[in-house]
């Protein structure tokens, strides 16, 4: 028997959560014991070093506002909580490793920091407070998105340039998409955009689109030659808009207020398999079959043979998976 202690608290994208926390010699401390002991660290602005673990005299954290230092800590541990969570009960795997070991994060990273990122040296996820230090970079799929990072390096580990560079950022994408829409909190509705509410680009549009990655103005709709030439962020749109296109079909589609409109390289139309099944298709070829170099065309036939092992060769679901991939131009 292992007493759970858990923490309330006022998160800045997610409302009043409930956090894992632990009871010490004088008050609590954000370790959660539930989830392999993931801990929460105040870098107070520093760019280096492990950070100040954060404690708390009455289990209350943070006012949902940056002015509490506690905020984005409240919101990065509900992060990687969810995102543990997600990869316990649907992929059955026990943190980023698969050990049930607790991975570490950082918050307030430098001044005005705007991006965030997973090291495995630390195995530590590393947040910044944003343009003017409003808008940390601490949301939801954010925090899976770095987490991801973590668990792609225990797994398919592709390296992080050319083709495989794109499908390592689109992984990280895509299981932030799927903790987002599991999130079960009023103020968290799921969606295929990453980092919509941390206001990257100032005027309230999100870092990517799912749907048609392009409606970033740089990120790749489909496949063409030269692709592995492209920044890793904007390559990683093929896999995405594959995954759109496997989950949701072409075409338009409301979800949870807010509309796609996703095409296909040839025009023609492709339907979807839901986003459950996307999802197991993708995280069974990351981890038995997407290795350091894979590429486009191999993780078409990674796709392939995870749809194969889990729905059988003549499955509707395996000839979706091949009609998503020549949607984004991948044969
Ligand atoms: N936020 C970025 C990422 O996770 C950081 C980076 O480019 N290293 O990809
Ligand atoms: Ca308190
Ligand atoms: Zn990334
Ligand atoms: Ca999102």
């Amino acid at each position: 028997f292992q007493e759970i202690e858990t923490g309330t608290g006022n998160s800045q994208y997610s409302g009043k959560v409930t956090i894992g926390s632990k009871k010490g010699t004088s008050g609590y401390e954000l370790t959660d014991k539930a989830r392999g002991g993931h801990r929460t660290y105040d870098l107070k602005h520093a760019e280096s070093g492990a950070g100040k673990l954060f404690k708390d005299a009455n289990d209350v954290w943070g006012n949902g506002k940056p002015s509490s230092a506690q905020t984005a800590a409240v919101d990065a541990a509900y992060g990687a909580q969810l995102t543990w969570d997600y990869y316990k009960s649907v992929h059955g795997r026990k943190g980023i490793n698969g050990d049930g070991k607790g991975a570490t994060s950082r918050v307030h990273f430098g001044n005005g920091y705007v991006n965030a990122f997973w090291d495995s040296g630390c195995f530590c996820m590393t947040y910044g407070d944003g343009e003017g230090n409003k808008k940390p970079l601490t949301s939801i799929d954010v925090a899976a998105h770095e987490m991801t990072h973590g668990v792609t390096s225990a797994t398919g580990n592709m390296e992080y340039s050319g083709e495989a560079g794109g499908l390592n950022e689109a992984t990280s994408d895509i299981f932030a998409a799927a903790v987002e829409f599991r999130a079960k909190n009023p103020k968290d509705v799921g969606d295929y955009l990453i980092g919509e509410k941390i206001d990257i680009n100032g005027d309230g549009t999100p870092l990517r689109y799912m749907d048609k990655p392009s409606k970033d103005g740089a990120s790749l709709d489909k496949w063409k030659a030269g692709a592995g030439r492209v920044d890793v962020h904007y390559s990683s749109g093929i896999a995405n808009h594959f995954f759109y296109l496997l989950s949701e079909g072409s075409g338009k589609k409301r979800i949870n207020g807010v509309q796609y409109n996703s095409p296909t390289a040839d025009g023609s139309k492709v339907l979807g398999i839901g986003r459950a099944k996307a999802e197991k298709i993708w995280f069974r070829a990351l981890t038995r079959y997407f290795t350091s170099t894979t590429d486009y065309k191999a993780a078409r036939k990674a796709t392939l043979r995870a749809a194969k092992d889990l729905y059988g060769a003549t499955s509707t679901e395996y000839k979706r998976v091949a009609a998503a991939w020549a949607g984004v131009n991948v044969k």
